[in-house]
């Protein structure tokens, strides 16, 4: 495979391994930065942990923005130049990823993630692992820094990583504070109070980050966006109350990640369908065992979400959601938007993990 910057033209197909390839290179140079003198234990820290946080996962948020640029410049193909700046936004969203994820494992007290212990669990790490996500998030400005400082839209670019990453800590300070031990109450959760969570904690940097980073590559005005950010984060939400059911229903095995969210109490999609649906003495089984780290608890819980035949509730969901935005998607006046559009809701629909 070529590397960057030589004119020569990156084939269609390729993309995910021209994708792979180029992590190797942006994490050679954070190994690499001046601003620090690397000793060889932490050099070889900073390998290991980018390693082990930042790969392992779909690269579905990454990935997109390759597609979406491709697709908005109607090309299969494009220069390696092109390719390798995409690919680059792609990873800084990998790396925002994984910056959140390594700090939302140790707050949900999680297990595993993308099939191996959580990297706070690893041995020697424990609380190291609240350092190394703040560095992960520095990696993101060094390499947006590196390969696009003097670029027109550098100042947007920032700018857009900064309100997405605000946006996301505040959706996950809303998560947070609704599960707070000691304020335990079932009745304020509701749909209302679970989507402006979902859209915070999710949509923006699931969604319209990858959309909003091959905009501005392609020379767009942002603001000129604002009914494809709306339909992004609608897909989002939806994306997030997949996650909430394959808490719940997904094998572990396949999803790479062991569910918590009955155990924390959280404000699932779930909870909230069977609160809405439970009768009185339903309600008393929710509230007698929701939040509960008893496998026993749990297991009476899962056992009312059957009984409230839930998957149903979710399947009819997930058809209603995909309906509604395809005709908000083939309401927009651009077709090269709606593909892009389209394209990423149709990554997640139906999903399995
Ligand atoms: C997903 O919530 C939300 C995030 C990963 C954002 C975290 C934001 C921070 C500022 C740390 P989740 O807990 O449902 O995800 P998962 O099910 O993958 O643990
Ligand atoms: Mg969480
Ligand atoms: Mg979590
Ligand atoms: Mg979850």
């Amino acid at each position: 495979m070529a590397a960057a910057g030589n004119g020569s033209a990156a084939a269609g197909g390729d993309t995910k391994a021209v994708f792979a390839q180029i992590y190797y290179k942006l994490k050679e140079e954070l190994l690499a930065d001046p601003a620090f003198e690397f000793t060889p234990e932490s050099h070889q820290w900073i390998d290991r942990m980018v390693d082990y946080t930042v790969l392992g996962g779909k690269c579905n948020r990454g990935l997109s923005v390759v597609d979406s640029y491709k697709l908005l410049k109607g090309a299969d193909v494009l220069p390696e130049d092109e390719m390798f700046l995409a690919c680059t936004l792609g990873w800084c969203i990998e790396w925002l990823q994984a910056f959140f994820l390594v700090l939302d494992d140790i707050m949900d007290d999680s297990h595993t993630r993308r099939g191996q212990p959580c990297w706070f669990r690893v041995p020697q790490v424990g609380m190291i692992a609240c350092n190394d996500g703040i560095i992960l998030r520095n990696h993101i400005s060094r390499i947006l820094r590196r390969h696009f400082k003097g670029k027109p839209y550098y100042a947007d670019l920032l700018d857009l990583f900064n309100e997405v990453e605000f946006k996301t800590a505040s959706g996950q300070l809303l998560d947070l504070i609704t599960t707070h031990e000691g304020e335990k109450d079932l009745t304020k959760y509701n749909i209302t109070v679970h989507r402006r969570i979902v859209q915070y904690k999710t949509a923006y940097y699931s969604f319209y980050l990858p959309v909003a980073c091959a905009l501005l590559l392609s020379g767009e005005d942002l603001n000129n966006y604002g009914a494809v950010e709306n339909i992004l984060v609608e897909m989002g939400i939806y994306f997030q109350v997949q996650d909430d059911y394959l808490d719940c229903y997904g094998a572990p095995e396949f999803i790479g990640k062991i569910g918590t969210d009955i155990e924390d109490y959280k404000c699932s999609w779930l909870v909230v369908q069977a609160l809405k649906r439970s009768d009185e003495s339903q309600k008393k089984i929710l509230f007698e065992n929701y939040g509960k780290k008893d496998p026993a608890c749990v297991m009476k819980v899962k056992n009312l979400y059957k009984e409230l035949n839930l998957e149903a509730v979710y399947l009819e969901y997930e058809s209603e959601s995909y309906k509604k935005l395809i005709a908000e998607i083939e309401a927009q006046p651009s077709v090269p938007v709606q593909n892009v559009l389209k394209s990423f809701l149709h990554k997640i629909y139906k999903r399995q993990k």
